[in-house]
């Protein structure tokens, strides 16, 4: 695949991240556990420092001139989220804690107030956890309906099942757009066209795909959109629940307190305009203001490099692996339908050994269900190993990747007659 190159010089990327310069077991970090977690860049870590020493103050409630800068800062954030996924308007940007707050904003503060016994939810059994459960915890609350559109063995979704499930009944489609334990990115704007087509609702989990390829929410045909902050180069406890703006106005505050109402009296309050009605309380005010910086960093190189780089990667990751004696990757095999992320098995040797031994070659990867159980019953495995990457990930560190699992299968003596790599599972 020929991809043009811009500014996007990943030599130069790695010196903004002082984390790659430490040793793991004597040797250099290769951090391949970008689903998880991404590392920062001095840019975003700066930008928390300089908060706290020129700027902390509470926001939206002093008129003293720190109070000020700090409450610009933290709503200027806004207009860069905004920008970044195609928003129309910048009060339908909600900061939250993270994908998991923001999904469970949606199905506590919009569904549970909107459906009713027998509505239906259509999720795909490629969800992550914070996917599931809250719409579990709903279906028992209040009786809704969840229907799941089946994994084919390759790890993409059953269209078929898909257009049989989604019908009149059906309220929500929520939905990964990228899959954290098998790389799919799933044809979002298809299922929302036979969403919308019922008149339901389309919610987009986008915590793998906002941090790795372009994203428009328009184009995805999404109603709300939730990712996190960590992810994207940001600080941990950052997210957004992005949501149409009627939908916003149709939704209830999930927690009460100061900076949500309007009014207060003994007897009853009124809200906030949107979004401050969803955000209550003091937030993590240093860690949205550097998530700026976070999307400065990303914006700047361009978010359909960040998307080729990582294709380059991965295919060349693909191929590494899939020479190995014993490896089965799980997933689609073709790059365009997935996102940065290699899971695998090793014959004969448990994912949590695959682990132990690249951790000690310094190479991270996590290993384990990936808060994706559905996805390891549907495999039939217990768990993988999974590599992702991001940008400051190079072919040299696919290499020492894929050393290290060779040396997993020699350690654990599995493996050797083992025949090529297989898709699916
Ligand atoms: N996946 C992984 O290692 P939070 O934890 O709220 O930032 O994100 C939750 C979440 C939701 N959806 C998807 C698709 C995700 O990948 C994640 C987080 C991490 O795969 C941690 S479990």
């Amino acid at each position: 695949m020929t991809i043009e190159r811009r500014a996007f010089d990943t030599r130069s990327i790695r010196r903004d991240f002082p984390i790659l310069k430490r040793e793991v077991h004597g040797k250099p970090l290769v951090y391949l556990d970008n689903a998880a977690t991404s590392q920062k860049p001095v840019q975003v870590i700066a930008e928390i420092t300089r908060y706290y020493r020129d700027t902390n103050a509470n926001i939206h409630r002093g008129v003293h001139t720190l109070s000020q800068e700090a409450t610009q800062q933290y709503e200027d954030v806004r207009e860069k989220v905004r920008a970044l996924i195609g928003g129309r308007r910048v009060e339908e940007v909600v900061y939250t804690s993270g994908t998991t707050m923001s999904l469970n904003l949606v199905a506590r503060g919009w569904a549970r107030h909107r459906l009713r016994a027998g509505d239906e939810v259509v999720l795909t059994e490629i969800e992550h956890h914070s996917n599931i459960v809250p719409w579990q915890q709903l279906r028992d609350e209040i009786g809704i309906v969840l229907r799941f559109i089946p994994m084919l063995p390759d790890g993409t979704l059953d269209m078929e099942e898909a257009r049989r499930l989604i019908g009149p009944r059906t309220r929500l489609l929520s939905v990964t757009h990228a899959s954290n334990a098998l790389g799919t990115i799933v044809p979002v704007r298809e299922l929302a066209d036979l969403a919308h087509a019922q008149g339901a609702l389309v919610c987009v989990d986008g915590a793998q795909s906002v941090p790795h390829m372009p994203v428009d929410v328009t184009e995805l045909g999404a109603d709300f959109l939730a990712f996190s902050g960590h992810k994207m180069l940001g600080p941990t406890g950052t997210g957004v629940l992005w949501a149409r703006h009627e939908v916003l106005e149709e939704m209830e505050p999930l927690f009460g307190g100061g900076d949500m109402i309007l009014t207060v009296t003994l007897e009853e309050s009124t809200w906030n305009e949107i979004p401050y009605r969803f955000e209550a309380g003091t937030p993590n005010i240093e860690g949205v203001i550097a998530l700026g910086k976070a999307i400065d960093y990303l914006t700047a190189l361009g978010m359909d490099q960040v998307r080729a780089h990582e294709v380059e990667l991965l295919d060349y990751a693909l191929r590494r692996l899939g020479d190995l004696p014993g490896v089965t990757l799980f997933g689609p095999p073709e790059v365009e339908r997935r996102g940065g992320v290699v899971s695998f098995d090793l014959e004969g040797v448990h994912p949590h050994d695959i682990g132990q031994v690249l951790d000690s070659h310094g190479v991270a990867v996590r290993t384990g269900h990936h808060c994706a159980q559905p996805v390891m019953a549907a495999l039939r495995v217990p768990a993988t190993a999974r590599a992702s990457f991001y940008i400051y990930n190079t072919p040299d560190e696919v290499d020492a990747l894929a050393e290290a699992v060779a040396d997993a299968a020699r350690f654990f003596g599995g493996a050797t007659g083992a025949t090529g790599a297989a898709h699916g599972g």
